[in-house]
This record gives structure tokens, C-alpha cells and sequence, in this order.
């Protein structure tokens, strides 16, 4: 469930997936080496440490293949997983509606409640990729991640814009409880001049 609340390990479990071809190995390497790689189709998985801030834990991520016939293999990750990055590809609006059954799949596991959620909306460098907006309402995110911390990162694995945000902020969701993310969203909103209606829409 997370490391919510417990004490926090010095290397933290963070599980990327999504569809084959969302840009998960392209982002993995860009945000890591901050090369452009050529991909091919990953089987298995791959992982790599990553440094956050000093105050957050350093996150092992592990990008697992995303192919139909891999996604059964999900699940034999999620025990030790204390944070989720949810990789979609904004511009392909064909497969929105498998990345968001696959999305509302895995979060139904026990194993993963609890559990915070980036959603990376990749692909934002191509003309007619959806805004993060509009993703949020395509993938029914308000329902799927509720009774979690959760964060939609809009990102591009090819300039790197938005990378390191995304992960910066699942670092930060699971060192924060719950409460406190949704205090923070407040004082932010509230800050930005936004409304009580508008608060109670992004919290309720
Ligand atoms: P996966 O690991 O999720 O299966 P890959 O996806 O990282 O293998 O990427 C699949 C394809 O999407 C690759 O192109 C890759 O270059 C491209 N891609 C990934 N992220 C982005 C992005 O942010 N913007 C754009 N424009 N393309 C991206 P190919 O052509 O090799 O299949
Ligand atoms: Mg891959």
C-alpha cells in the first residue's frame, strides 16, 4: 500500500506501464541518459534507478512490456510496488479506450490500493494530442483513482518536457499521506484565485 505513513526505504518500487508503444522505454532512457533511443518492442521488462530530491527515497523503475500477450505478467509486480506511472499516449485516441480498460484493470488489484498514481499523458509534442483534460475525462480518472493520491503529467518523451516533473511528483505522492496532497492542491488553487466549486470539483 504504498509508503504512506511507514518509514521511508531508501529505494522505492515505482512500476511503469501502459499500452505497447504509449513511449515507456523512450522516456525511461531520455529522463535517465537524456538520449533519444531506438526502441523495439520490449519483452520482459526494463529497470533503472533513478535520484529524485534528498528528502524523497531513489526510485527503481520498472518498465514492463505492454504488448496484449505481456499484461498478464503485470500483476506479479504489484506486491512490492509503492508508487504507479500510467503511460498514455495522448495523441493515439484509437487505443484510448484499451489503455483505459487495461488502466481500470489494474487498479481493481487489492495488492495496488492505495497505491499513488501519475498518469504520464505522453505524446504531447504531436499536433491533435489530447490535453491532459481531456484524458482525465476519456479515462474516467476521477472515478478509477479514487481513495488515492493521483496526478495527471502532461509529457513528451521525445523533447523531455514534463519527464521529470512526473516523476518528481509520484516521489512526492508516495512520501505525502493522502490528506495532505489534497491540502497542498487547496493552498495551491486557492492561491491561483480558483473557486470553492472548482476546489470541490478536483477533490470530491
Ligand atoms: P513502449 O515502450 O511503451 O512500448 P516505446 O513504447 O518507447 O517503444 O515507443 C514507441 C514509439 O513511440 C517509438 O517510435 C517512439 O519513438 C515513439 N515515442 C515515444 N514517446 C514519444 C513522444 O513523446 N513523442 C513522439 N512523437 N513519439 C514518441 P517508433 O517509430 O520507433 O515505433
Ligand atoms: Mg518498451
Amino acid at each position: 500500500m504504498g509508503i504512506q505513513g511507514s518509514k521511508i526505504p531508501k529505494q522505492a518500487q515505482v512500476l511503469m506501464l501502459g499500452l505497447d508503444g504509449s513511449g515507456k522505454t523512450t522516456l525511461l532512457y531520455k529522463l535517465k541518459y537524456n538520449e533519444s533511443v531506438i526502441t523495439v518492442p520490449t519483452v520482459g521488462f526494463n529497470v533503472e534507478p533513478l535520484e529524485t530530491d534528498r528528502s524523497s527515497p531513489g526510485l527503481t523503475v520498472w518498465d514492463i512490456g505492454g504488448q496484449k500477450k505481456m499484461r498478464p505478467h503485470w500483476k506479479h509486480h504489484y506486491t512490492d510496488t509503492a508508487g504507479l506511472v500510467f503511460v498514455v499516449d495522448s495523441w493515439d485516441q484509437k487505443r484510448l479506450d484499451e489503455a483505459r480498460k487495461e488502466l481500470h484493470r489494474v487498479m481493481r488489484y487489492e495488492s495496488l490500493k492505495g497505491v499513488p498514481v501519475v498518469i504520464l499523458a505522453n505524446k504531447q509534442d504531436l499536433h491533435g494530442a489530447l490535453s491532459p483534460e481531456a484524458l482525465c475525462l476519456k479515462l474516467d480518472l476521477r472515478t478509477v483513482c479514487e481513495g488515492r493520491a493521483w496526478f495527471i503529467q502532461p509529457c513528451s518523451a521525445i523533447t523531455g518536457i514534463g519527464l521529470e516533473e512526473g516523476f518528481r511528483r509520484i516521489a512526492y505522492l508516495m512520501k505525502t499521506p493522502l490528506k495532505q496532497t489534497q491540502e497542498d492542491i487547496k493552498v495551491k488553487m486557492r492561491s491561483k484565485g480558483f473557486s470553492l466549486t472548482a476546489l470541490k470539483k478536483v477533490l470530491l
